[in-house]
């Protein structure tokens, strides 16, 4: 009798073991992919570990892109390349401008795209190139672009809005 228990629970046991093992696809926690984690590849290492999962990450932190501090990007966009759009507003120390900055996949600023800024905006040492849009409704004041589209032929569209003197306008622009 003791020995058909002992013979139970061995059997209890092994079926619990193949049931484990099937949840965890054989080899354990090694075939469960890991996703939602901070890319340590993309833009510059910060030194930071920004995600609190124990090792440094990496990121693309932009500044100064108009010409002063205080940037804000509510837009982007991947054209079928892998090229990474990033629209949304910086000062430029008197007033706000729209700005349309190209990332490569890697997270790095693309140059052919735009014109020279004559600034470090990604802070790796080389001069920047983007496109700065002022004075779109002719007020000379805030420029505030809040999305980005692409069509089929990856051609760039902008919208937002922009004080014309003594209120706010909407735009829309195309960039080839
Ligand atoms: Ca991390
Ligand atoms: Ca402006
Ligand atoms: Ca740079």
């Amino acid at each position: 009798m003791r020995k058909k228990i002992e013979i139970l629970v061995i059997l209890a046991l092994l079926m619990v073991e193949v049931v484990v093992l099937m949840i965890s696809g054989c080899g354990g926690k090694r075939f469960i992919p890991v996703v939602g984690k901070v890319s340590n590849t993309f833009g510059s290492n910060l030194g930071r570990d920004i995600d609190m999962d124990g090792d440094n990450d990496s990121a693309v932190v932009l500044s100064n892109i108009a010409g002063s501090n205080s940037n804000i990007g509510p837009s982007m966009a991947i054209d079928g390349n892998g090229k990474i759009y990033v629209m949304g507003r910086g000062s430029n120390g008197s007033n706000t401008d729209v700005y349309v900055i190209r990332l490569n996949s890697d997270g790095s600023i693309d140059s052919d795209f735009g014109n020279s800024l004559g600034r470090d905006i990604d802070k790796d040492g080389n001069t920047d190139a983007g496109v700065i849009l002022n004075n779109i409704a002719s007020g000379n004041s805030d420029d505030n672009g809040y999305s980005i589209a692409l069509d089929k032929n990856g051609k760039v569209y902008v919208t937002g809005s922009s004080s014309n003197g003594s209120n706010d306008d909407v735009f829309v622009i195309k960039i080839e």
